[in-house]
């Protein structure tokens, strides 16, 4: 609660509006009424550990303690936190190659991260899957997915078991603009919405896929939301550099699937600052850009939104990056000091 030394991080969030291919942009803080209360601070400290976390990566990557691919998150970061906070303990998470932000946004161990990205037997997945594939059953978190749109179905028949054994659970599926042109993208979306499988799809559109924008290779335009009236699912467009706003259009969505309305669609509008992987020369896009999508960087604009509206004081914002820095070279010293998986174990957790 609120004190006049330590002002509360937590304020409440707007009640729910028509979002049908509509825009929920809302920033929330200029906002007061009645609802559920936001966490202002653990929002800002789950983006701050994603974006530390990967330059952590970065950094052990160019040393070569981490290899194969390494795809960031770092810029989208505000699109992860925002609608994972909105889940439930017994909801699923579905997502791609791009995973980091993802499962730590959902509570996965960070240590145990750190350990997978570099190949060692603590890692979550054994030190087997690496940076494309965290995964943790118990949270719910079921990867991961190095196959551009092979999540989408995996989503789909996790929805499908929670319709069947009548829960009022759902599946949230987080995929990138590059999806899009997969035959399974539109085969899920209209299987999901002919059953009306309690499955949230969450675009996150940042603009590029490996080298091309969707300039480029999309016939239909940057917006993908308004194409979901074909498939009869509801769809937003959000802002994906606003926490906020990310957190009110996904609360949306997921209350309408829990009331059995069905599959929802969320397209948030992203960027990622970095390449596509850390062997990406981004030669497809100029600097301009990037720096204009930088000036919205979530890290930096939210925690200074909170302290303007009074919400949250500098030394509390201080307090949460000496934390997590702390938290973070842990886990880099946690995963130096654990052991590569036995090479006997090799054929373990295979399923081909
Ligand atoms: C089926 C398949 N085709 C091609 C690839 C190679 N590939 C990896 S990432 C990627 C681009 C995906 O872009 P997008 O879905 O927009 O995600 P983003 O990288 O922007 O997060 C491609 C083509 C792949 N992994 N799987
Ligand atoms: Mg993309």
């Amino acid at each position: 609660m609120a004190s006049p030394t330590k002002p509360s991080a937590k304020t409440s969030s707007k009640s729910a509006k028509s979002s049908n291919n509509g825009k929920s942009g809302a920033s929330g803080l200029d906002e007061s009424g009645a609802g559920v209360e936001i966490d202002h601070l653990e929002l800002f400290r789950q983006m701050y550990l994603i974006r530390q976390f990967e330059l952590a990566c970065g950094e052990n990557y160019s040393k070569g303690l981490i290899r194969g691919f390494l795809h960031l998150y770092i810029g989208q970061e505000a699109t992860g936190v925002g609608a994972l906070s909105t889940l439930r303990d017994d909801d699923y998470i579905v997502s791609h190659y791009r995973d980091h932000g993802h499962a730590l946004a959902r509570g996965l161990d960070v240590n145990r991260s750190m350990a997978e990205l570099f190949g060692r037997a603590t890692g979550t997945s054994k030190g087997k899957g690496g940076s494309m594939h965290l995964f943790d059953v118990a949270k719910r978190f079921m990867g991961g997915h190095a196959i551009v749109a092979g999540q989408l179905p995996l989503a789909a028949g996790l929805a499908l078991a929670q319709q069947y054994n009548k829960t009022d659970g759902l599946t949230i599926c987080f995929f990138g603009d590059g999806s899009t042109n997969q035959g399974v993208y539109h085969e899920t979306l209209n299987l999901a919405a002919v059953w009306k499988l309690p499955v949230l799809f969450f675009l996150e559109n940042n603009m590029y896929g490996m080298g091309s924008s969707i300039e480029r290779v999309r016939a239909g335009g940057i917006d993908f939301y308004p194409g979901m009236a074909t498939y009869g699912i509801p769809a937003a467009e959000v802002d994906g550099m606003d926490v906020l706003a990310v957190k009110e259009a996904t609360e949306l969505a997921v209350e309408r699937i829990r009331a059995g309305e069905g599959p929802q669609f969320i397209e948030a509008k992203t960027f990622r600052f970095v390449g596509h992987s850390l062997a990406d020369g981004q030669k497809y896009r100029g600097q301009e850009e990037v720096k204009e999508w930088e000036e919205r960087d979530p890290v930096i604009t939210f925690p200074a939104k909170l302290i303007q509206a009074g919400l949250v004081t500098l030394d509390q914002i201080d307090d949460v990056k000496t934390e997590v820095d702390e938290v973070v070279a842990k886990s880099v010293e946690f995963a130096l000091q654990s052991p590569e998986p036995d090479l006997s174990e090799i054929h373990d957790d295979v399923f081909a």
